[in-house]
């Protein structure tokens, strides 16, 4: 045989991990080049993968996530060892946190030097750092692991509660070589990844007839509710029951915003007020009082609320994590849903027009407000008069997705740009992290192809904002909002001794249009409604990487936004 034969007999490393990914139909690769898989890299786009290439692994992993939020795929994410590595963990970590299912694979050093600590390039004991921040996490050593490994990865990223999974890929592992044919027998292609989880029939009646007894139900939307892809079954569920809904922040746009039965405009009163909560897809964590407190109509902070809940999610653990679940609903969402549609039958009461009513009344009125506030035009920009012209602009394109962090110029974004799609909105999450801006914004261009809006403030920009490049390069139809008010909350603060600037204080009207213009996108700024309408309008029809630098009023902003009873300083006014 000769040695030509021989080579085409064998495979290695490198294609057994393209093919095993292909064999899943993983088609997308988010990564940051370097030793060991630079070769990969190169090897993997000339075998037809897409390869996105990110200027720092914390983006490369954020945009896995999202990924895996918008598709319900793992999104994967490959690094460098142990530099690089860390850069991807917060991303990891991340999704872990807001059930993202994605993918990190990390390139790591030789086992026999990191053991025992003698000092390779770049060591690190990768595995055992990864794995308390993520869903599971393999190493494959052996070329004919390979396929188990990401066979292994992907059921844990997207099977019951969907995470992050760490996949560890020694450089030795690349080049080693096998037959071709054994190679191949040893992938494997997941059968059913994310089997449907169905709920028994008892917790399902148990939860209907306390929707049945319910005076005041409620039904809370959460971001499991739009990644479970069940949004025929959620609309008719809600739209048969008649329930009053609270959409979660990522779950908005899941039925439209401008949904009779949103309760979102009435969000304080309905809390307080409801007796059955119907939890689908969303965790009684800080973002909703812990179901404590007055947000919930108890008499203390610490104090329950007088509702009943019925929660419905796929974790068998999550139930009495902060209050008492009295009907919990175990399964994916979409067989849940489906199996209380059937439950409810035909001929199901409305709930009392009292409730409803009462809800109507608070909504019209704070609507009716806010459209006052929206309809003023100060002689300076501020979040409102700007984010007016986003609110438009959103309802005339409901396919775009919404990128959206900061602290202000989150709160007021989410709650006055209303979204009419599921899924389209993606946003700092469960930490309420500052630094997913430009990872989301390059997945959700590249997975779906869709114009992608993201506002920004100018602080939580900065996080990402090397990444206008990667998006320039892709020529990704990306426009991006600096909501600039020349800092962290405002731009106002003063150093009581003069010296440096405030921590929170920034360059003052800073050009981030400048940044974009760098790379050959288009750059605009922005200090009127009008300016900010005509730029996003040009963006939306051109395509074009845009970044609109929209200085607003840096006086309009507050302390971390809505939950500055967040900070020690105003918890320790409260004591
Ligand atoms: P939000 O922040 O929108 O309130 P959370 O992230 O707190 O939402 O909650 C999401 C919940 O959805 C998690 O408890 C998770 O277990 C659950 N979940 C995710 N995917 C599914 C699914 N396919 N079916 C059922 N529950 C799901
Ligand atoms: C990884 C803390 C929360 S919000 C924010 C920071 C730094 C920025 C707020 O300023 P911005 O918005 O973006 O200009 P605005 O409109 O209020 O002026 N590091 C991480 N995550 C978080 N959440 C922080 C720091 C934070
Ligand atoms: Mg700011």
């Amino acid at each position: 045989m000769t040695t030509e034969t021989q080579d085409r007999d064998q495979t290695d490393g490198f294609h057994l991990v393209i093919d095993a990914l292909k064999l899943n139909d993983i088609d997308t690769i988010f990564a940051l080049p370097g030793i060991p898989i630079t070769d990969f890299l190169r090897i993997s786009q000339a075998e037809g993968m897409k390869v996105i290439s990110f200027r720092h692994e914390q983006h490369a992993g954020n945009a896995a996530a999202a990924a895996g939020f918008i598709t319900g795929k793992p999104g994967i994410c490959f690094t460098v060892s142990a530099p690089g590595f860390l850069n991807g963990l917060t991303a990891l970590a991340n999704a872990t946190t807001n059930c993202f299912p994605m993918i990190l694979v990390s390139g790591s050093s030789e086992r026999e030097i990191v053991d025992l600590q003698q000092g390779d390039y770049e060591e690190m004991d990768q595995l055992a750092i990864a794995k308390p921040l993520c869903k599971a996490a393999f190493r494959v050593l052996h070329a004919e692991d390979i396929g188990v490994g990401i066979a292994r990865a992907i059921r844990a990223a997207v099977s019951g509660r969907p995470g992050g999974v760490y996949l560890d890929l020694p450089a030795k592992l690349f080049a080693q070589s096998i037959d071709k044919e054994v190679g191949k027998r040893s992938l494997i292609k997941v059968v059913d990844p994310a089997p449907k989880q169905v709920p028994g029939a008892d917790a399902v009646k148990r939860a209907v007839d306390l929707l049945k007894s319910a005076k005041k139900p409620l039904v809370i939307l959460g971001k499991g509710a739009a990644y479970a892809q069940a949004d025929a079954e959620i609309k008719t569920f809600v739209e048969k029951s008649g329930i009053p809904y609270l959409p979660m922040s990522m779950a908005k746009g899941l039925l439209p915003d401008t949904h009779a039965q949103s309760a979102s405009a009435a969000r304080s009163y309905v809390l307080a007020e409801a007796d059955v909560v119907m939890l689908v897809g969303a965790r009684l964590n800080w973002l909703l009082s812990h179901g404590k407190g007055k947000t919930w109509g108890a008499a203390d902070s610490k104090g329950w609320g007088k509702q009943q809940y019925i929660q419905v999610d796929i974790s068998p653990t999550e139930a009495d994590s902060n209050v008492a679940i009295a009907a919990p609903v175990i399964g994916d969402i979409g067989s849940c849903i489906s199996a209380l549609n059937q439950a409810m039958g035909s001929g199901w009461s409305k709930p009392p027009s009292d409730w409803t009513g009462a809800i109507a009344e608070r909504k019209d009125k704070n609507l009716t407000k806010m459209a006052e506030t929206l309809a003023k035009n100060p002689p300076v920009m501020n979040f409102h008069s700007a984010l007016n012209v986003i609110r438009n602009t959103v309802k005339a394109n409901p396919k775009a997705y919404v990128v959206n962090e900061g602290a202000n110029a989150l709160d007021f974004t989410r709650s006055i740009v209303d979204m009419y799609e599921p899924r389209r909105r993606l946003d700092v999450g469960t930490w309420g992290i500052m630094g997913i801006g430009m990872g989301f914004a390059v997945a959700a261009a590249t997975v779906t192809g869709e114009q992608v809006i993201a506002v920004e403030g100018d602080s939580a920009f900065g996080f990402s904002g090397m990444e206008v490049e990667t998006i320039c390069r892709y020529d990704l139809p990306v426009c991006i909002v600096v909501m600039n008010n020349n800092g962290i909350y405002k731009g106002t603060d003063k150093n009581p001794r003069n010296t440096e600037v405030a921590p929170t204080v920034f360059v003052k009207e800073a050009r981030y249009d400048l940044m974009m213009e760098a790379f050959g996108g288009v750059g605009v700024t922005a200090r009127t409604p009008e300016e900010l309408d005509r730029a996003l309008k040009e963006a939306i029809s051109s395509r074009k990487p845009t970044l609109i630098n929209a200085i607003i009023d840096e006086t309009a902003g507050t302390e971390s936004g809505r939950i500055t009873s967040l900070n020690p300083a105003a918890a320790k006014k409260k004591a």
